[in-house]
C-alpha cells in the first residue's frame, strides 16, 4: 500500500512525535488539532510540549515541507488518531471512559474519507472502541463500505495500534518499540502494518483489535498491579519498623523476584487511568486491578498522614513551638524523577495538600521548573535544595530527582524526614 499523504489527528504528547517522525521519513504529513495555538507553534517550526529532541525534529520537518498542521481535516491516505481518552467522574462501576475525543475526531474526518483509506485509532482505549470508531465513520459516509459489514472488501481499513512509548523517551521508542498492530480484518492489519514500516524498527506483530485494545490496558495494568504491590509493601514496613529499601534489594536477589519500587502514588496520565478501563468493563471480575488502583490513589493521603504525624513529633521534641513555627519543604513536583511534567502528579497533590493543612512555612524545591504552575502552591515559596534544606524542620522527599541523590545525608539528618523514594533511606 501506498501513503503519499498521512494525516495525524491530535497533536499531543503522542500524535506530534508520530507526526514529526513520519514527516523525518519524507512523508508529507497533515496534524490536525483543535487547538489553534498548537497548531501556530507548529507552523512557525516549534513546539507546545515538552520532550527531549521532538523540537529538532519538528523544526526541520515543518522547515523542509513536509508536516503542516491545521485545524480542519483535509484529504489523505491515512489517519491517525491520537487523541486523549479520558474517564468521567465516578459511577457505580469506578471509572468510565470518556470517548468523545475519539467520537468527534472521527465524525471530523469521516467528511474527507475516500475509498482506499486506512484509519488507525492510536489512543488507549477501553475494549470495543475501535469497532465503536468504525460505526461511527460508517453513520456519517453512507456511501462508503467499512470492515464490520463488508470485512475484507471494504472501502476503508481500519485499525488500532496502541501506542506504548515512555514520556522523555518517546522520539527514541516510537521508532524502536515493538508495535502491536490490531485490524478489524487481516487486510485492516496488513494495510497499518505498511504504514508503520514507515518509521517504525521494532517488530510489527498483527492481532485483532480487541486483542491490540486489551494488550495496551494489559501492559499499563501489569505496571499499575505491581507498583501497588510496593506500596503496600512500604506501608507493611513502615508499620513493622523494617527498611522497605534494602527489603526489596534482598527480596530482588531471587532470580524470580523483580519488585518495583514505592514512592508516593502513581501520576501521569496513563498507569492511573488505563486499568480503569478494563474495571469498568468487568467490574466484577477485575478485583485485583481495582485494587491496585486504590492502593496507589491511597498512597498520597498515607504521606500526609506521616508529615502530620511528623509535625506532632517535631512540637513534642520542641514544646515552645506551635505549628505555625515548623517549616516543611517538599523535595520535588513532578509525577516521576527527571523531568518537568506536573499534570496527574501525586507529588504535586501531596505539596498542595500539605499547604492548605500547614499554617507554617512550606518550601518547594523542583529542579525541573523554574516558575509553578498558575494557581498552584500560591502560599509556598519555591527555593533550591540547599536553601530549603537550611530551612527545613521537616523534609518530604516526593521525587527522586537526579540532584536530589547528591545530598549529603549529614545535611538531611539535621531535618525529620519522610522520604517516600528511598533516596536517602534507601542508600
Ligand atoms: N512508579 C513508581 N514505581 C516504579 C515505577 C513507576 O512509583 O517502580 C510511578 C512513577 O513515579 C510515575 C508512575 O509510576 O508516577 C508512572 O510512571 P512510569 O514511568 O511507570 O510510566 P508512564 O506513565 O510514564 O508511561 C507508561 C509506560 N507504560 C509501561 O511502562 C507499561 C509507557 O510505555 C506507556 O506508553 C505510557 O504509560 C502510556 O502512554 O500509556
Amino acid at each position: 500500500m501506498k501513503f503519499n499523504t498521512i494525516s495525524v489527528i491530535g497533536l499531543g504528547y503522542i500524535g506530534l512525535p508520530t507526526a514529526a517522525v513520519i514527516a523525518s521519513r519524507r512523508k508529507k504529513v497533515i496534524g490536525v488539532d483543535v487547538n489553534q495555538h498548537a497548531v501556530e507553534t507548529i507552523n512557525r517550526g516549534d513546539i507546545h510540549i515538552v520532550e527531549p529532541e521532538l523540537d529538532i525534529i519538528v523544526h526541520a520537518a515543518v522547515k523542509e515541507g513536509y508536516l503542516r498542521a491545521t485545524t480542519e481535516p483535509e484529504p489523505a491516505d491515512a489517519f491517525l488518531i491520537a487523541v486523549p481518552t479520558p474517564f468521567n467522574a465516578e459511577n457505580g462501576n469506578g471509572h468510565v471512559p470518556d470517548l468523545s475525543y475519539i467520537e468527534a475526531a472521527s465524525k471530523n474526518i469521516a467528511q474527507v474519507l475516500k475509498k482506499g483509506d486506512l484509519v488507525i485509532l492510536e489512543s488507549t482505549s477501553p475494549v470495543g472502541a475501535t469497532e465503536q470508531m468504525a460505526a461511527w465513520l460508517a453513520e456519517a459516509r453512507p456511501d462508503l463500505t467499512f470492515p464490520q459489514t463488508y470485512g475484507e472488501e471494504s472501502d476503508i481499513r481500519v485499525a488500532h495500534c496502541p501506542e506504548r512509548v515512555l514520556p522523555g523517551h518517546v522520539v527514541r521508542e516510537l521508532v524502536e518499540n515493538d508495535r502491536v498492530i490490531g485490524g478489524m480484518t487481516a487486510k485492516c492489519s496488513e494495510a497499518a502494518t505498511a504504514l508503520y514500516k514507515i518509521f517504525v524498527e521494532g517488530e510489527c506483530i498483527t492481532t485483532t483489535a480487541r486483542t491490540a485494545e486489551m494488550a495496551k490496558l494489559t501492559e499499563n495494568s501489569f505496571r499499575d498491579v505491581n507498583i501497588a504491590f510496593a506500596n503496600e509493601l512500604s506501608i507493611i514496613c513502615d508499620k513493622l519498623d523494617i527498611n522497605v529499601w534494602e527489603l526489596i534489594r534482598l527480596a530482588n536477589r531471587h532470580p524470580r523476584v523483580n519488585i518495583l519500587q514505592p514512592g508516593p502514588g502513581v501520576g501521569g496520565h496513563c498507569i492511573a487511568v488505563d486499568p480503569w478501563f478494563i474495571v469498568s468493563e468487568t467490574p466484577e471480575e477485575a478485583r485485583l486491578i481495582r485494587t491496585a488502583r486504590e492502593v496507589n490513589d491511597g498512597k498520597p493521603q498515607w504521606v500526609i498522614d506521616k508529615v502530620n504525624e511528623a509535625v506532632g513529633k517535631f512540637l513534642s521534641h520542641h514544646p515552645e513551638k506551635t505549628a505555625k513555627d515548623v517549616t516543611i519543604a517538599c523535595f520535588g513536583l513532578a509525577f516521576k524523577p527527571d523531568i518537568d511534567d506536573l499534570r496527574e502528579s501525586p507529588a504535586l497533590k501531596i505539596a498542595e495538600e500539605i499547604e492548605r493543612n500547614h499554617p507554617g512555612t512550606n518550601l518547594v524545591v523542583e529542579p525541573n521548573v523554574e516558575s509553578l504552575p498558575c494557581g498552584k502552591l500560591m502560599k509556598s515559596m519555591i527555593l533550591n535544595h540547599d536553601d530549603a534544606l537550611q530551612q527545613a524542620d521537616i523534609i518530604v522527599l516526593l521525587v527522586d530527582h537526579k540532584e536530589f541523590k547528591k545530598i549529603e545525608m549529614s545535611i538531611v539528618e539535621r531535618a525529620i524526614v519522610i522520604d517516600t523514594r528511598g533516596v536517602f533511606e534507601g542508600r
